[in-house]
């Protein structure tokens, strides 16, 4: 007997289901050390707006609305990263001289001086078969030195995937991938290979896709 179904498919993106949680159901934002993928910390801080708030980008109001995960209101605000998101619906956000060019709903995610990595989570929620796409690019202009770093995909503490990201465009692309309800699925960025965290953000999209029977 030929039996056919098919599958719901439920997708999941971090940028449309942000809100000033963390976490936030299902997506979790906080910092790793290097190889060390369940030394997850949650940030403690979230701000709407980096803009007259968060160190560095205070000063820039083509900034405004640009919402901010961090440990902004301690002395570690610097050494733990960030992972920033536009929640302007139709305004880019810019930042510098041309180093951020944020598109309306953007991630981006930042590492530390010390090689701490700033860290997007994903929890599993049931065992099912999963389809990850991910991609990660800067818009940093010719005058801007631009990002050099490091970016790995792990589940729970075995690493799937890494790649060096400077100024160009990576992926991550896995399908069929069956995962176990409470897995950890952790996007990470490092400082690189030139060991310093200057000009370090990248910006992210991810998909993930689950096939539900
Ligand atoms: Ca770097």
């Amino acid at each position: 007997m030929l039996c056919s179904s098919s599958a719901s498919r439920v997708i999941y993106q971090p940028n449309e289901s942000l809100t000033r949680q963390n976490p936030n159901g299902l997506w979790s934002f906080g910092f790793v050390q290097p190889d060390n993928h369940l030394s997850f910390e949650l940030y403690k801080d979230y701000i709407p707006s980096v803009y007259g708030r968060f160190p560095y980008y205070d000063a820039f109001p083509g900034m405004a609305g640009v919402a901010a995960y961090g440990n902004v209101f301690s002395s570690e605000f610097n050494r733990m990263g960030v992972v920033f998101h536009n929640t302007n619906k139709d305004k880019f956000a810019k930042y510098g001289l041309d180093e951020y060019n944020l598109a309306p709903g953007q991630l981006l995610f930042h590492p530390g001086p010390n090689n701490t990595r700033a860290c997007i989570r994903f929890t599993v929620p049931s065992a099912d078969t999963y389809h990850i796409d991910a991609v990660f690019f800067t818009t940093a202009g010719p005058e801007i030195p631009g990002p050099s770093t490091d970016i790995h995909l792990s589940v729970n503490n075995v690493e799937l995937r890494s790649l060096w990201l400077k100024r160009n465009i990576g992926r991550f692309a896995f399908d069929n991938i069956y995962l176990n309800e409470g897995d950890y699925l952790q996007f990470e960025i490092g400082y690189g290979e030139d060991k310093n965290y200057l000009y370090d953000g990248v910006q992210l999209n991810i998909t993930i896709t689950a096939d539900t029977n």
